[in-house]
């Protein structure tokens, strides 16, 4: 039993060696050629669509961790095992070994931000293991014997030097580079500063500007993406007459122009909170095209970010004279690492998966039917403008309120369309006109309240809204392929 249990824990030793070198020689290569993050990506990126939609939708933003740690426990288990059966057949361990350094290598260098080198941290890795395992199962001198003699000081310092390298791979691979050379950077000042909205003060309402730090975040990536100012270049090609290059300082030194809108994802239930409205700084996209010179029939400007991942925006779109920008600050401050920088793409009017690609290092002009974008083939809508939402932040779903006059309030938005009315029922009952705050345009969400007598009692509230030309529909549907619609409704009880 003894025995049993030293040789699991040297099986994880061997497990974690392999690990922590591979991690150290990533952080050599790049972030994302670690094994684990490679295989949880590839995860990723194989995930169902429902399944993915129900990991999104049940852990939010939990979901990149929750994966992680479910890998992690499946090794463990594995590795576990595999030092039991090495400790009476060593090939087993090696054999092990041999396809977890293959299967990470194998998935690195599928990742399409790749090189060939992507291939050796799992494969230094798996040696450094299989180094381990022999070091740590000799053959016991002693016939007879049942399997081998597991060295057990050596898998206590197995399992320490791997907790030092894992550290140390860790750190160097992490983003503290990427935080300094952030705080570094000083912003020019606009030259173009648009309007200003203000807020509805309403308490429990959504704040009209959402501060960095709250604004959701959604995206593929595992890790960071690593993009430091200093080597950063975004390239413009494809179907294009003039291929051109710029660096970081190029994009700060262009008439930079601000603007207040607001982004939404495609993932958003009814009710849900994946928008964010925040003031972006950044160069007119439709600029840059311009100077590059689109080909006739080029009608899909792709935007690739520093990982790989795709977005595929109609070139109309990006040139209608909307404020469509290749951003480089939001909420006056450089984007922060989770929203893209050094710089992303920002478009007003199109849900985040086919305009907002963050990371972006390249922009190539297409045409749809030549290019399906990364969610474009996953199943989801090639072309996504954002549908009329609106929704009750206050009071919350099932509280118990003080009967009297209360506040209802919340949020609206159809951007580039503007919303230009949001109604509110009880128990559906009449339909009662809120009143909106004033906005700078049609971009933005818009504030709206509603001062409610409430009689003593359960009640239903629910809420629509209409931009300029139509009544949001009642219909419910889910937010695969195009987005969610129906009407968001809150229960609570007065007394
Ligand atoms: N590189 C990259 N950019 C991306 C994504 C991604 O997965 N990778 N996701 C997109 C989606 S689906 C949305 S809704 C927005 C979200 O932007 P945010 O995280 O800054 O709110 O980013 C878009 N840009
Ligand atoms: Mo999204």
């Amino acid at each position: 039993m003894k025995a049993t249990l030293t040789a699991a824990l040297a099986g994880i030793a061997c497990a974690a060696v392999a690990l922590a070198t591979a991690q150290l020689a990533a952080a050599a290569v790049a972030p994302g050629s670690a094994p684990v993050l490679a295989i949880g990506a590839a995860v990723v990126d194989a995930t169902p669509e429902p399944l993915k939609d129900f990991a999104i939708r049940t852990l939010g933003e939990n979901d990149k961790l929750v994966l992680l740690a479910g890998i992690g426990l499946v090794l463990l288990l594995a590795s576990a095992l595999t030092g039991v059966l090495a400790r009476r057949r060593i090939a087993v361990g090696y054999a092990v070994l041999a396809l977890l350094g293959g299967a990470g290598a194998a998935a690195a260098l599928t990742r399409p931000a790749a090189g060939a080198s992507w291939a050796v941290p799992s494969l230094i890795g798996a040696a450094c293991g299989a180094l381990t395992l022999a070091l740590l199962m000799r053959k016991a001198a002693e016939a007879p014997v049942p399997g081998r003699a597991v060295d057990r000081r050596g898998v206590l310092i197995a399992l320490a030097g791997a907790g030092l390298a894992g550290a140390a791979g860790w750190r160097l691979s992490g983003t503290s580079d990427v935080e300094s050379a952030r705080e570094a950077v000083r912003l020019p000042a606009p030259a173009s500063t648009g309007p200003a909205g203000i807020g509805l003060d309403v308490p429990g309402i959504t704040p009209y500007l959402t501060p960095n730090a709250d604004f959701y975040r959604v995206d593929t990536a595992l890790v960071l993406p690593r993009v430091v100012p200093e080597d950063y270049r975004l390239r413009i090609g494809g179907r294009v007459a003039n291929e051109l290059e710029f660096t970081y300082p190029d994009l700060l030194d262009r008439d930079l122009v601000e603007r207040e809108f607001t982004l939404s994802c495609v993932s958003n239930e009814v009710g849900g909170v994946l928008a964010g409205n925040a003031r972006w700084l950044g160069v007119p996209l439709a600029e840059l095209l311009a100077e590059a010179e689109p080909e006739p029939g080029a009608d899909q400007v792709v935007s690739r970010s520093a990982d790989g991942w795709t977005a595929g925006t109609p070139t109309a779109v990006c040139t209608d004279g909307r404020d469509a920008l290749v951003a480089v600050g939001m909420n006056g401050e450089p984007l922060p690492l989770k929203h893209g920088f050094p710089v992303r793409m920002v478009v007003p009017g199109l849900y985040g998966y086919v305009s907002a690609t963050k990371w972006l290092v390249e922009i190539e002009l297409s045409s749809f039917a030549d290019f399906d974008a990364y969610w474009v083939r996953r199943g989801w809508a090639a072309e996504a403008p954002i549908k009329t939402f609106s929704r009750i932040d206050t009071p919350k779903p099932l509280k118990t309120i003080a009967a009297g006059t209360t506040a209802v309030a919340g949020v609206a938005w159809a951007q580039h369309r503007g919303i230009e009315l949001v109604q509110v029922r009880v128990d559906e009952g009449e339909w009662n006109e809120a009143e909106l705050a004033p906005v700078i345009g049609d971009d933005t969400w818009r504030q709206w309240q509603w001062a409610w007598e409430a009689e003593p009692g359960r009640h239903k509230l629910e809420v629509r809204a209409a931009d300029t030309e139509d009544l949001q529909t009642e219909e419910r549907q889910p937010p695969f392929p195009d987005g969610a619609t129906g009407w968001h409704s809150v229960v609570v009880t007065a007394e």
